[in-house]
């Protein structure tokens, strides 16, 4: 007797395995040294909510998992979050399949890993989901060649720009950018809030090394600048003349950088692509 093409005895054992993975999910508690910083992060094996909800879909997806050769990256082009999980991906050149997602359309099989429904999301070979930027940065960043990147980035300093970038700052930029969607949201309000808690102390800490790593670019940089690039461009002409010359040096750096163009290369919808694309 088979399903589909699998034997039925061959699906028992995948439906006993798929048991003791739900049975066993890892639960990740965040470094201490996190401490100042309320980072998001989050490592589950295949949802089983999805298990309870979407056993086909879920089934499917933990079938697939047992012949991946590769990573899968939900992403979204244009989120900052998904920018700095590509980046630090290519930065540890580590080969991927990305599936670009439509935002009002996001995919069952995304879903089914990742309920809370952001991206990025990162399905691993053997099944493990790290449903957080910041955990797939280091992910990516811890296993290879490229651990300077990662080390520089946890100086207590640098934990709490990246707390304030996804903190403070992201609900200022988030008001300045889409005042419409916030009840008495002042845009100018939130521009200077902004600038006053986490641009200006950014000016000052950027006027003093070229990178938030110091001489050497780190995950800090990666994971902040996506951040600022989208701030710079809700008024450009404001941002060209505001007092942030070390920022706008720092910026351009990035946004010049080929790893960024790379980061940022145009995939179809709805599919899973090769990335980093072939040239
Ligand atoms: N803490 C998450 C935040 C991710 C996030 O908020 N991503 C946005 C896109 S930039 C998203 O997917 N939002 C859900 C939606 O718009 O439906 C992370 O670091 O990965």
């Amino acid at each position: 007797m088979v399903f589909g093409k699998l034997p039925i005895g061959v699906l028992l054992g995948h439906l006993i395995k798929l048991r003791w993975t739900i049975n066993h999910r890892t639960s990740y508690s965040p470094s201490k040294t996190l401490a100042p910083a309320k980072l998001a992060t989050s490592q589950n094996s295949i949802s089983e909510y999805a298990f309870e909800l979407e056993c086909p879909v879920y089934l499917s997806i933990f079938l697939s998992t047992q012949h991946m050769e590769k990573p899968l990256l939900y992403t979204y082009r244009r989120c900052p979050y998904a920018m700095r999980a590509r980046m630090a991906l290519l930065v540890a050149g580590i080969a991927f399949d990305a599936h670009e997602v439509s935002l009002r359309d996001k995919p069952s099989a995304m879903l089914a890993l990742s309920p809370k429904g952001s991206v990025p999301v990162m399905l691993l070979p053997g099944g493990e989901v790290l449903e957080q930027s910041w955990d797939i940065m280091r992910w990516s960043l811890e296993q290879h060649a490229v651990r300077h990147w990662w080390a520089a980035a946890q100086t207590a300093e640098n934990l709490e720009w990246l707390a304030s970038n996804d903190g403070i700052f992201k609900h200022h930029l988030d008001r300045y950018k889409y005042p419409e969607r916030y009840a008495n949201a002042d845009r100018c309000m939130h521009r200077e809030q902004a600038l006053e808690h986490f641009l200006r102390p950014l000016e000052q800490r950027l006027a003093n090394s070229e990178f938030l790593g110091g001489d050497d670019a780190c995950a800090t940089d990666l994971a902040i600048f996506p951040f600022i690039r989208q701030f710079a461009a809700v008024e450009p002409a404001w941002f060209a003349q505001a007092p942030l010359r070390a920022i706008r040096d720092w910026l351009s750096r990035w946004t010049a950088s080929p790893l960024f163009l790379q980061c940022m290369v145009k995939l179809p919808a709805q599919t899973n692509c090769p990335f980093p694309q072939a040239d």
